[in-house]
């Protein structure tokens, strides 16, 4: 079976308490502008994308505090929550994962901003990251 090859770091996502001022801090300190600013009902945030290189910062407000982000805020306060990998072919690369025993928060892909697939793999699988996989569209 193929393997599943990395082509990018897409992005680093950061927990917030509050967007607009996160948005801020960076645009002032940083000079960096949002490029995208959603709403993803379906992840429970509001999330933004700051370009950076090739990447992109994500910065995630949760939209309630029983979501992922909303319950990682209450325990860890604002911080680092996850990566992102931009993959070729989600489906192949969970199959593979699935096959080689990674433990897998979602077994299928869903759609996240961008409109991109995307799947979550446990931060307990592989040093304690919390790992998206990423397909983007055309
Ligand atoms: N990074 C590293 N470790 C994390 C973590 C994170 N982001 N979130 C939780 N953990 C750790 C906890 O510290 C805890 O460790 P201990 O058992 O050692 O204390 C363990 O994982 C279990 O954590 P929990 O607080 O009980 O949290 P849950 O199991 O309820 O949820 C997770 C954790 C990862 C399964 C959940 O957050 C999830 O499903 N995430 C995927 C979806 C998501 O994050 N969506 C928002 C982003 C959307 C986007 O990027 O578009
Ligand atoms: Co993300």
């Amino acid at each position: 079976m193929p393997g599943v090859k990395l082509l990018n770091l897409d992005h680093v996502a950061i927990a917030v308490t509050d967007l607009d001022a996160a948005l801020e801090s960076y645009r002032s300190r940083y000079q960096v502008e949002p490029l995208y600013r959603e709403r993803v009902e379906s992840q429970g945030v509001e999330e933004a994308m700051l370009p950076i290189g090739g990447s992109f910062i994500q910065l995630l407000q949760p939209l309630a505090w029983d979501t992922p982000v909303g319950k990682f805020l209450s325990k860890n306060g604002e911080g680092l929550h996850h990566v992102a990998y931009a993959v070729a072919d989600i489906d192949e690369a969970l199959a593979h994962l699935r096959a080689g025993g990674a433990r897998l928060i979602d077994e299928q892909p869903r759609i996240g901003g961008r409109g991109a697939r995307i799947a979550f793999v446990h931060p307990k699988d592989l040093a304690g990251t919390l790992i998206e996989l990423v397909e983007l569209g055309e």
